[in-house]
């Protein structure tokens, strides 16, 4: 079987991570470019000032894209390059420097599929609450609109937010992103919630402009399995899904909460301050929500925590993802298993748990159109007799994409494949030691542009369509 000619096979990055030039141009400060410069919060200290300067040299990896074989190319805006200051004015500079970079894809043929939030908040609106304030979702919906109203002529798929989960938690529970605050669950679910109906004010905005183009959202997908079968175990599972899925996906695809979590919740005086209109308008939202994006690297497993309730030693390490951490209500723990594969950041590598957690969406949420937004091996390339031998990137991706291909056999409506990451990126905590692309950047060399191994792969696999997989 070969992928059908609608299927598309892409890779993605986002803005922070690759662009540099933070300073150019017209560009505000974003709480990134804030945050990576306390010390202790990054890996060595890095940041994405210069990153990989694909705001300078965007043509020319665009045309390695093209070479590759690239069909979609996912890409954030960088929402203080349009308006500095998070709201008020435009940057001329910043449509401009888009619609340079939505041209080059087009000139190649590559379907350009933007992320309008991938993390990066203009420090204004951080330093006046962020997600807090509710006027932070108005003025996203603005910035949501301009964006449309500039580009979606020539784009036809919009992701609001990138990985909610992610910076709610990380900013919110874990301290390791901005505003990085420490343990605030209130915090962490109200956030979460303004961010919800931020999104579905999004959607209706762009459908009230009628550019017959699809808008959803990207959210993280890590399905949680129990490490027994014994019931208690079965329950931390159920616990961690309703918690980790349900909770982001049900308020996109169904418009509500689920009740499991709300009561619990409001038990535990976490509940958001919503308004019945706020919610109204996630249920007016979701059936008009074209697809789900997945960002599938690892499931979790879990086991329930008897007893006394650990204290959360959060580091930095531990909070990307990592197992080892309990919940933030003590209810379950992540784990590590011995007779499971990792990478070397301690991800797990599951081709398993991707398929099953794919067959359990299926289950709650019905026939969806999904696409994979991201999906790849964060790793130290070796380079041997100057080949970038990046050949256990090549096996994991082969080993998804097959999950893939199986879950496109069995009914799921998967429209399209995004390997993270294009070109190798800035970590956003590790630095440039966690490589993900398929293009190398010699930073010692001028950031050269290389291609390595995995790219003449994915150019193949494309080319026959995943004909061999
Ligand atoms: C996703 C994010 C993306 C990347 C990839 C890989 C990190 C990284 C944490 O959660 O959307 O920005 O972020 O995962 O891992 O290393 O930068």
């Amino acid at each position: 079987m070969k992928f059908a000619n609608d299927f598309l096979f892409g890779a993605a990055t986002a803005a922070y991570q690759v662009e540099g030039a933070w300073n150019q141009d017209g560009k505000g400060m974003s709480n990134w470019d804030e945050f990576t410069k306390i010390p202790g919060k990054t890996f060595n200290g890095t940041n994405g000032d210069v990153a990989a300067d694909h705001y300078n040299r965007y043509k020319e990896d665009i045309a390695l894209m093209a070479e590759m074989g690239l069909e979609s190319y996912r890409f954030s805006i960088s929402w203080p390059r349009i308006f500095p200051n998070g709201d008020d004015e435009i940057n001329p500079k910043g449509i401009e420097f888009y619609n340079n970079l939505i041209d080059e894809c087009l000139k190649h043929g590559i379907v350009p599929f933007v992320t309008l939030y991938h993390w990066d908040l203009p420090l204004t609106l951080e330093k006046e609450g962020g997600w807090l304030n509710k006027k932070t979702g108005e003025a996203f919906v603005n910035y949501a609109k301009t964006c449309f109203e500039a580009f979606g002529d020539r784009v036809k798929n919009f992701i609001t937010f990138n990985e909610t989960v992610v910076f709610c938690g990380s900013g919110y529970l874990a301290g390791a992103h901005p505003p990085g605050i420490q343990n605030d669950v209130k915090k962490y679910f109200q956030a979460i919630h303004n961010v919800f109906y931020a999104h579905a004010c999004a959607v209706l905005e762009y459908k009230k402009l009628d550019l017959f183009g699809e808008i959803g959202l990207s959210n993280v997908f890590s399905p949680a399995f129990p490490v027994t079968d014994g019931h208690e175990d079965t329950l931390a599972a159920i616990h961690a899904n309703e918690y980790g899925t349900h909770w982001f996906y049900d308020p996109i695809l169904h418009g509500k909460y689920p009740e499991y979590v709300i009561k619990r919740l409001e038990k535990n005086g976490y509940l958001p301050d919503w308004t019945t209109g706020e919610l109204k308008t996630l249920a007016k939202a979701a059936p008009l929500n074209d697809f789900m994006g997945l960002n599938y690297y690892q499931p979790i497993r879990v086991e329930k925590i008897s007893g006394e309730v650990e204290k959360i030693e959060i580091t930095r390490e531990n909070s990307t993802g990592s197992p080892g951490n309990p919940s933030f209500d003590g209810y379950y723990r992540s784990v590590k298993m011995d007779d499971k594969r990792y990478t070397k950041w301690d991800w797990e590598i599951s081709p398993e748990g991707f398929l099953e957690g794919l067959e359990m969406l299926k289950d709650r949420y019905g026939q969806i159109k999904l696409y994979i937004t991201e999906n790849g091996l964060g790793d130290e390339d070796p380079i041997i007799d100057g080949v970038i031998c990046d050949i256990p990137r090549i096996k994991f991706i082969e080993e998804h994409l097959k999950s893939v291909k199986e879950a496109v056999k069995r009914g799921i409506h998967i429209k399209g494949y995004y390997a993270w990451s294009a070109i190798d990126l800035l970590s956003w905590l590790n630095g440039y030691k966690k490589q993900y692309g398929f293009i190398y950047i010699d930073h010692k060399n001028n950031l050269e542009r290389k291609k390595k191994m995995s790219f003449h792969w994915y150019k193949n696999i494309i080319e026959t369509r995943g004909k061999e997989l």
